[in-house]
């Protein structure tokens, strides 16, 4: 019997991509944030979706080229990829504005993604680009125009997508037979470790472990054959799959070992997440005492990146404009508009303004990257705020 356990409730929340054109917005939507835990194939989802529709639209903020980090982690994956593989064409799930793509323009380079402002980009840089969610239905559309694919490739997408035995079917139909599919999302092993529940809003339906990926993808026939943990967006893995006809190609020890680590860490038991849930409630705590104690010092605190995982930290601790005067985001899509839920103003970054004197890292995922960018910030004395792994000032 599937059984399903809540775990964690977060509240109400908006939708991440609906930055705001005023402070004021009539009739704007929100959902209730639970957390579930599938005690059958040990996944952890959230308890209720909400429509791809209303999340991934033509005003899809989001560019995955935004940071030189992703930027140069893209490269250095497509170069290996080309390097080990040698693939004569490759799909890629989720294409956003083409930072990965774009360097497979001498093979059959396919792209999917379903903004259609995103796929417009792509489109005009000569990516074919299908403007549509991925389906078992897209999948034979494509296969009827173009063939099968040698790699498929999908990063912070496939965790965002609701129905994924349809999803690895079509990935399965997808692939040449000795075809090769690379996701890479969030680890669920580093999102309890860093306590970054942050990691969980409407567009995550999932944050995966190994074991639920495992579980999940042997009845689409897809095997796990090699992984590679990642430092990018707060700790993923890269996980490898072949289909599971396919013997030429070996199972590394790593995915033994992770799959081993998984299960004495509790990735498998109720209680694990039980735990985490306590600490998140206190981790809430923690962080509304540092903001109030600053603003009754009146001190002028800003945001830092306003992403999409900032929304659940902000809605969830009630965090508004009272203690965040603004955010400062590099993304133009973001300028001059509202944090969803919490209303604070976006503004363009031009540097941190020499009054502020503390930021609230909502790209704390970049934290290195900031920190090098903004040393005057912190020569002068500011100082940066982090709800990962605990709240604090940095
Ligand atoms: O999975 C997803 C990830 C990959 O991207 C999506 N569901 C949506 C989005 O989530 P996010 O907003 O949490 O992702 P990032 O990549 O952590 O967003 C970083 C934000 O911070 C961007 O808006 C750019 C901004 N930023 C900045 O203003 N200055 C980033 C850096 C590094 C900077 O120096």
């Amino acid at each position: 019997m599937i059984k399903k356990i809540k775990f964690l409730d977060l509240g109400k929340h908006p939708i991440t991509n609906n930055f705001l054109n005023n402070k004021n917005p009539k009739n704007e939507f929100f959902y209730n944030l639970k957390l579930i835990f599938h005690t059958d194939t040990k996944l952890i989802s959230l308890g209720k979706f909400v429509s791809p529709r209303k999340m991934f639209n033509n005003k899809y903020a989001h560019r995955a080229s935004a940071s030189k980090t992703m930027r140069v982690a893209y490269s250095k994956l497509a170069s290996s990829i080309t390097n080990k593989y040698n693939p004569k064409s490759i799909l890629e799930i989720g294409s956003n504005d083409g930072v990965f793509l774009k360097h497979f323009k001498k093979i059959k380079n396919l792209g999917v993604e379903p903004c259609k402002n995103l796929a417009k980009i792509t489109n005009r840089m000569g990516i074919k680009t299908y403007d549509k969610f991925w389906s078992m239905k897209l999948s034979n559309e494509i296969i009827n125009q173009n063939g099968r694919f040698d790699i498929i490739y999908s990063a912070n997408t496939i965790s965002h997508i609701h129905n994924l035995k349809e999803t690895f079917n079509a990935i399965y139909n997808s692939l040449n037979d000795n075809g090769i599919f690379i996701l890479e999302d969030p680890s669920l092993i580093e999102t309890l470790k860093k306590n970054s529940y942050d990691q969980f809003y409407d567009e995550h339906s999932y944050v995966f472990s190994i074991i639920a990926l495992h579980n999940i993808t042997k009845e689409s026939n897809l095997e796990i054959f090699r992984i590679e943990k990642l430092k990018t967006h707060g700790g993923s893995n890269r996980v490898y799959f072949k289909k599971s006809s396919n013997k030429k190609i070996k199972i590394t020890k790593e995915v033994f070992k992770h799959l081993k680590n998984e299960k004495k860490f509790g990735i498998d038991k109720l209680s694990t997440y039980k735990k985490f849930s306590r600490k998140v409630q206190r981790s809430k705590k923690n962080l509304i005492k540092i903001f109030k104690k600053l603003k009754k010092e009146k001190k002028i605190v800003i945001g830092y990146g306003a992403t999409y995982k900032s929304s659940t930290v902000l809605n969830y601790c009630n965090l508004n404009n009272k203690y965040i005067d603004y955010f400062l985001d590099t993304t133009p899509t973001k300028e001059g508009k509202y944090t969803p839920g919490s209303h604070i103003p976006i503004l363009k970054y031009k540097g941190i303004p020499n009054n502020v004197q503390f930021a609230y890292l909502g790209a704390w995922n970049f934290k290195d990257e900031i920190f090098k960018k903004e040393k005057k910030f912190i020569n002068r004395g500011g100082k940066f705020i982090s709800h990962v792994p605990y709240p604090r000032i940095i």
